[in-house]
């Protein structure tokens, strides 16, 4: 499924973040930049070690809600982008602030970066529990809101959804119908 915002192309396919061609790549990380399962732990192990050492290198890691920006070792991406969305905790602790916060920092990491394609997992949707009809909605949302603010910026937002079901849940969201 596809929706043209302006000159910005936004599309969910079902597929493994880690294969991506693309300009950058959205690691669902977590505040300590520390390696973990699910995204984060295929990122890390296709990309190979110089990933965690460039993380190392951001003291304190990464607040969540917000993003780090590394090389993307061997991945064929040209950087990686560190994301850190909230765990679920019931939705009365800003975790949907959190997560639009998560997604519009990744926006502007690939902006300054001069990168003008990036694609986003369904941060916090796994280990992290986010329901996904909530989170989706927020990520399309946001980078639809971030697409009209920056006009141009961006030739492709891509979403990586894991599963079958997860794409139809982000389809929906972009059939303008
Ligand atoms: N490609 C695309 N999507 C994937 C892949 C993949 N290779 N693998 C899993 N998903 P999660 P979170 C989906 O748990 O909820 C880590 O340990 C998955 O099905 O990766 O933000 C970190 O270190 C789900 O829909 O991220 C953190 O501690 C979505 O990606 C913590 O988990 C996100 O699941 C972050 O949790």
């Amino acid at each position: 499924m596809t929706l043209n915002l302006g000159e910005t192309r936004l599309e969910a396919v079902q597929g493994d973040i880690t294969q991506q061609e693309i300009d950058a790549v959205v690691n669902a990380a977590n505040s300590a930049l520390a390696g973990g399962g699910g995204v984060d732990g295929a990122i890390h192990r296709a990309g190979g070690a110089s990933i965690l050492a460039e993380c190392r290198q951001f003291k304190g890691g990464c607040p969540t809600g917000q993003a780090r920006i590394t090389g993307a070792g061997n991945l064929r991406a040209k950087k990686i982008i560190h994301a850190v969305g909230p765990v679920w905790d019931g939705g009365g602790h800003r975790e949907s602030e959190l997560l639009c916060s998560a997604y519009r920092s990744s926006l502007q990491l690939a902006v300054e970066n001069e990168l003008r394609s990036i694609a986003f997992p369904s941060i916090s949707t796994g280990a992290y529990r986010f329901p996904l009809e909530k989170a989706s909605k927020i990520a399309v949302d946001t980078c639809k809101d971030f697409c009209s603010e920056h006009p141009g910026a961006l030739d492709l937002i891509r979403f990586v959804c894991f599963s079958a079901r997860d794409l139809k849940v982000y389809s929906k969201l972009l059939n303008p119908l």
